[in-house]
């Protein structure tokens, strides 16, 4: 064995030797207690098979979520043998930590069927393998017909957050410059784009106003609808950390997931009420004085307003309308305001809602209230989801009502700019958000999509109905690392390269730039997203001529204030910048709105939030509440983490976590077929028998293709403003597979007793 194969394998040892201390955090549990042994050493045998200088290291950011753990790979310019912790001048987010999937689940790199070549239809409607020239002439007269007989506005692209910084900006402008419309839209439209309305319109930026500094040092913790140490491993356990310090921690959360066995007070609330507990809080604070009373007279407006709202929110009204015990409303509200610094963390399961901005404005007002932003250890913490969420889906603009760096199209001047430098024609009206292209699609309104990096037949709600959608529009074009559910129903497939197979920046959940570098070459004929953009957009009578990505990001500087000062030369020497940086010698924002809020006369804007639920509720013939979401293991649609076979190992199929006194009432043991069914469609899949949800929730994760949980969801239902689809509530009845509908809706009206 060379020293670098001893160095990785006594690295591995490490690794397990300090887990089984459980000293660290659950990646490195997994890497000793569960990943396959021989995975582990498979890794350090493969490198034992090359010889050493065939090897190459190299630091880049991982392409899963957006935590932003950045690492070294070791490869062979063909397969990722090892990642291993980077110098920590490089990696600002997460030290030596990585988790599962940023440490081991490679395999999709060079799975069999990984996209190589572009494809076409053939006269028989089936795919074969075309060249790039016949697949971009293919797409051309695709996009040309629609524009010819229905104008731009009749096309749409749904831009990748998994790809960089530098790629979504061109999607944006590919879309508004080349295709002549405003409709792109990105995966945050099904995720977090309810944080953005609740937090644009009460502080001014949509995004994290912390630091990942202030998750490891603040004094109290209210986290809810986060999965946290499954979904964002690396924060869970800085939180966890801190609260073996002392901190605070208080979860809220319909599920008892594994954050809240660390908490220091753990509440179950039923699913979809998140604005009533959380007034609940307000009302308490308020009325007890506890309050930060300078804060607010200072640096906030509308708090009389505000207060009138949360009036009928009394700790016993709270407790009906949503499980959590009244004492416990009180002993939340008392550790939050007493505390000297608190973060407030949430994810999908406040977003994800009918009513997911009122819920985050809800959470906005809390924070303000108690004096909690814009200073060290306080804040709001919104933990994004995708890698490149934050920055690709959201700061470079492929938005239908955004242009980069959050300017709103409905602004002249905004747009003035835009169509001097991209010497095109913007319209003033906004594109169709990804939740509403599906219905336009199905209206004849939308023609043609452009599909890049996002498995929508999948990810979208009500199944059936995505499907329906992208087997009849006139003409798709997927550009994607593979032939995924959506690819399915394409016209021409691109292949595109992986994060690992290219260069740009990503921006995480803590509004940090940080590098992505290429550490393997590209599988086959396939490119960067970038450069097949650039490609169609010269095709299609544009001319593009970016030489690299550094180029793309020096336009992105000069056009989007809040990155004024980020180049790919200072990303890479700093270790990363925080936006927003306004110019080359503004060192970033570690911490947003210390002096000032972001809205006009520089005040947190709290606003008034009533009652609310979902607009789905349980009755008789549903009288269960299912909520979707995640495990570690996967990610999404299973397109990258289902072709790894380590991974596979431990989590291979889909399940319904089902309380044990509601399995009980209906018969279903663990592991029996069961029967899930909506208003929308039905799904079997085995049942999880334990007491992590509560008896009238049910829990499906969204990554299985067959009996895929968004089956079960619904299209229709979608908050008002950020039309984002109401994942995380369906009303279901459940069934053992062996009876029939029939019954079982009699069944769920009189559950059999438990004691039978
Ligand atoms: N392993 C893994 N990690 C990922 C991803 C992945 O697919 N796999 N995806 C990434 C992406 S894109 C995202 S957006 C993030 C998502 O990160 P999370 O939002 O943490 O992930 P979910 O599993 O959707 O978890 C939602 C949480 O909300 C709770 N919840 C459900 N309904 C409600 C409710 O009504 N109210 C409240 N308060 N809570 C509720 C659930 O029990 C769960 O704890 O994860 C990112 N990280
Ligand atoms: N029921 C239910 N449904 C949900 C959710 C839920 O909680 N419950 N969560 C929603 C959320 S938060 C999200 S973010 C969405 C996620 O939904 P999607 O974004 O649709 O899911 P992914 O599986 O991540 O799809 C990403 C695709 O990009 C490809 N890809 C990866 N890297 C690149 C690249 O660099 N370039 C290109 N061109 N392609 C690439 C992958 O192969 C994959 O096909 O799902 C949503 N759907
Ligand atoms: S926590 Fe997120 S960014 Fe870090 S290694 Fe895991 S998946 Fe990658
Ligand atoms: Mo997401």
């Amino acid at each position: 064995m060379s020293d670098e194969t001893n160095g990785v394998a006594s690295y591995m040892q490490q690794a397990k030797e300090q887990a089984l201390k459980n000293v660290e955090h659950i990646a490195e549990d997994v890497a000793a207690g569960t990943m396959p042994e021989g995975k582990l050493f498979d890794i350090a045998r493969s490198i034992s098979d090359k010889r050493l200088e065939e090897l190459t290291v190299d630091t880049t950011t991982c392409g899963y979520c957006a935590v932003g753990c950045r690492f070294d790979v070791y490869s062979d310019g063909n397969e990722v043998l090892a990642t291993r912790p980077a110098n920590p001048e490089k990696t600002p987010v997460n030290g030596i930590s990585t988790c599962v999937k940023g440490k081991f689940s490679y395999g999709f790199v060079n799975a069999n069927d990984r996209l190589t070549k572009p494809l076409v239809r053939n006269e028989n409607g089936e795919f074969r393998t075309a060249s790039w020239d016949e697949a971009y002439e293919r797409v051309v007269e695709g996009f040309e017909d629609i524009t010819d007989n229905y104008g731009g506005e009749a096309l749409s692209v749904i831009a990748s957050s998994k790809a960089t910084n530098e790629e979504n900006y061109l999607m944006g402008k590919f879309a508004r410059q080349v295709l002549g419309t405003n409709t792109v839209d990105n995966c945050n439209r099904l995720c977090h784009s309810s944080t953005v309305t609740g937090l644009a319109k009460t502080f001014g930026y949509g995004a994290a106003s912390v630091s990942i500094e202030d998750l490891e040092t603040t004094d109290c913790y209210l986290i809810t609808g986060s999965n946290t140490t499954e979904a964002h491993p690396v924060i869970g356990t800085r939180i966890k950390q801190n609260v073996r310090d002392g901190s605070d921690l208080i979860v809220f959360d319909p599920r008892e997931v594994p954050i809240a066995e660390y908490a220091t007070q753990y509440t179950q609330v039923n699913p979809g009420y998140d604005a009533v507990w959380i007034n609940g809080l307000i009302r308490h604070i308020i009325e007890n004085d506890l309050h930060d009373e300078a804060f607010i007279e200072e640096r906030a407006t509308g708090f009389e307003d505000m207060k009138e709202a949360v009036q009928e929110f009394t700790p016993e009204r709270v407790e009906e309308i949503t499980g959590a015990p009244a004492a416990e409303i009180k002993a939340a509200a008392e550790t939050i305001a007493t505390a000297d610094t608190c973060v407030f963390g949430w994810a999908l399961g406040i977003t994800e809602h009918s009513h997911g901005t009122e819920n985050v404005t809800a959470l906005a007002n809390l924070a303000a209230i108690t004096g909690n932003v814009g200073k060290r250890g306080a804040g709001v913490s919104p933990f994004r989801g995708q890698n490149n969420v934050q920055g690709g889906g959201g700061d470079m603009g492929p938005l239908p009502d955004n242009l980069p760096g959050y300017q709103k199209i409905e602004n002249d001047d905004v747009r003035e700019t835009f169509e001097d430098a991209w010497n095109c024609d913007i319209s003033a009206d906004r594109g169709y958000y990804t939740t509403e292209m599906f219905h336009a699609a199905d209206a004849g309104e939308l023609r043609g999509m452009y599909c890049i990096g996002e498995n929508p037949a999948l990810s979208e709600p009500g199944k059936g109905h995505g499907e329906t959608v992208l087997e009849n529009i006139d003409f798709l074009v997927v550009q994607d690392l593979f032939l995924n559910e959506t690819a399915k129903y394409a016209d021409v497939v691109l292949p595109a390269c992986s994060f690992l197979e290219k260069e740009g920046t990503f921006t995480n959940t803590d509004r940090t730039v940080q590098k992505v570098n290429p550490v393997i070459e590209s599988r086959g004929d396939s490119k960067p997203d970038w450069v097949i953009l650039q490609d169609l957009a010269n095709r299609l009578g544009r001319e593009w001529d970016y030489e690299n990505t550094a180029e793309i990001m020096e336009e992105i500087r000069q056009l989007t204030p809040i990155y004024g000062g980020i180049t790919q030369e200072r990303v890479e020497r700093e270790g990363g910048i925080q936006w927003p940086c306004f110019n080359l010698d503004h060192p970033g924002t570690q911490r947003l709105y210390t002096e000032a809020f972001n809205t006009e006369d520089g005040n947190a804007h709290l606003k008034p939030i009533g009652y609310s639920e979902p607009m789905e509720t349980p009755d008789d013939t549903y009288p269960l509440t299912l909520t979707t979401g995640r495990v570690l293991y996967q990610y999404h649609t299973g397109t990258m983490t289902h072709r790894d076979e380590g991974i596979m190992t431990y989590n291979s199929q889909n399940f319904v976590e089902i309380n044990p006194e509601t399995a009980a009432n209906y018969d279903i043991a663990d592991g029996d077929p069961v029967c899930i069914e909506s208003r929308r469609g039905e799904i079997t899949v085995p049942a999880q028998v334990t007491d992590r949800v509560g008896t009238d929730t049910v829990f499906v994760p969204m990554h299985f293709a067959e009996n895929a949980v968004n089956e079960l969801t619904d299209a229709e239902r979608l908050d008002p403003e950020a039309k984002t689809p109401e994942f995380k509530v369906s009303a279901v009845c459940i069934r053992p597979v062996e009876s029939s509908a029939e019954e079982s809706h009699k069944t769920n009206i009189e559950p059999a007793s438990g004691d039978d």
